[in-house]
């Protein structure tokens, strides 16, 4: 399987997020990338290739374009100030506030962001930008007639929405490749979510759409991050009515539970006779993940890939989440190497 990967991830290093009341270090860091990267390499999964440059064109398919002139040019406008260290939100347009948008930095980042989970420093634009490219690049490839890529993206995106970031994500890397296939005139994309978060940002791109289904496995938002989405009763609204299915599990599931959620998403995406899945790849639903509550275990991941495999679809997986730092590697490459099995037979 080829993969795509840029070293711009590691101008995305965070300082700080907020954990049981202390600040803690950020638990998204650019160590993750690099253990998937050296893993692809030891089990010679195959090609590891740069990224092209498709330009904003894509991105503005699915962002806003005060979004992502905000995102770009926030930095320089914080070190005017006179600041160093991490950009950070603080204040959130809530109940009872409005929905206006401010002159003031401080007042456009909490506009533009649901949490403080999101630190932007020097170099996170040119990351998050790359990554989006990375995607991109993992989609041409498929599009030419590979049954499978992997997008070692990083920063992750799936809780990034059209013009909110969050949750570690700034832009949202799969929807940004799910939206270029139906640009290049494929019919139906279906995105599986695999990682412990609900992909929030992703749901809210696709909720008014029957052209995306999108399909979340993931912790219950009752009790987990981002708490606000991710119920069992969204389906969509609108035309995108039935194009929408969360799976949301208590703490403490493990893979018979787990996979049996798989099964009920792999039936609604067969259901929907897509042309291509997506499968945004967190691996933060292993056992030992710092700030997850699942139960998976390394072989797990290699049941999961020869799962996805069964759907028998061209696939692209887009790196998400996983914060155990040693294992991640291992994790996300059982997910591609059990699709690899699990498509030879
Ligand atoms: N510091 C992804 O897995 N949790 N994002 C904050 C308090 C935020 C996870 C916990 C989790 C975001 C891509
Ligand atoms: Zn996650």
């Amino acid at each position: 399987m080829l993969t795509i990967y840029s070293d711009d991830h590691h101008l995305h290093h965070g300082r700080c997020e907020l954990m049981d009341g202390q600040l803690m270090p950020c638990f998204e860091m650019p160590s993750r990338a690099d253990h998937v990267l050296q893993r692809v390499k030891d089990r010679e999964l195959g090609p590891v290739h740069a990224p092209q440059d498709f330009g904003l064109a894509p991105l503005q398919r699915v962002h806003n374009h005060d979004y992502l002139d905000f995102f770009k040019g926030a930095w320089q406008r914080w070190t005017a100030y006179g600041q160093e260290g991490d950009l950070l939100p603080y204040t959130w347009p809530a109940r009872t506030l409005r929905r206006v948008l401010p002159t003031s930095l401080h007042g456009q980042l909490g506009y533009y962001s649901f949490d403080g989970g999101a630190p932007i420093t020097a170099g996170t634009w040119q990351a998050a930008y790359s990554a989006a490219q990375v995607a991109l690049t993992a989609q041409q490839a498929i599009a030419q007639g590979a049954h499978s890529a992997f997008a070692l993206c990083r920063p992750p995106g799936h809780h990034a929405a059209s013009d909110l970031m969050g949750g570690y994500c700034y832009l949202n890397n799969a929807a940004i490749a799910a939206q270029a296939f139906l640009d290049q005139g494929y019919q139906k994309v279906a995105i599986l979510d695999v990682d412990y978060h609900h992909g929030n940002g992703t749901q809210s791109i696709f909720y008014a759409r029957s052209d995306v289904l999108f399909t979340s496995i993931h912790g219950h938002p009752e009790a987990e991050f981002p708490f606000f989405l991710g119920y069992a009763d969204e389906l969509g609204e609108g035309a995108g009515e039935g194009f929408n299915f969360n799976y949301p599990l208590p703490a403490g599931s493990d893979w018979e539970r787990w996979s049996a959620a798989l099964e009920e998403a792999c039936a609604e995406i067969k259901r929907f006779g897509a042309d291509i899945v997506v499968v945004s790849l967190g691996v933060d639903t292993f056992k030992d993940d710092p700030i997850s509550q699942f139960k998976l275990d390394s072989p797990d991941y290699l049941a999961m890939g020869a799962r996805i495999a069964g759907l028998g679809k061209p696939t692209l997986f887009v790196m998400e989440g996983g914060y155990a730092v040693e294992a991640i590697g291992i994790n996300a490459v059982n997910v591609l190497e059990g699709f690899e099995q699990g498509s030879a037979q």
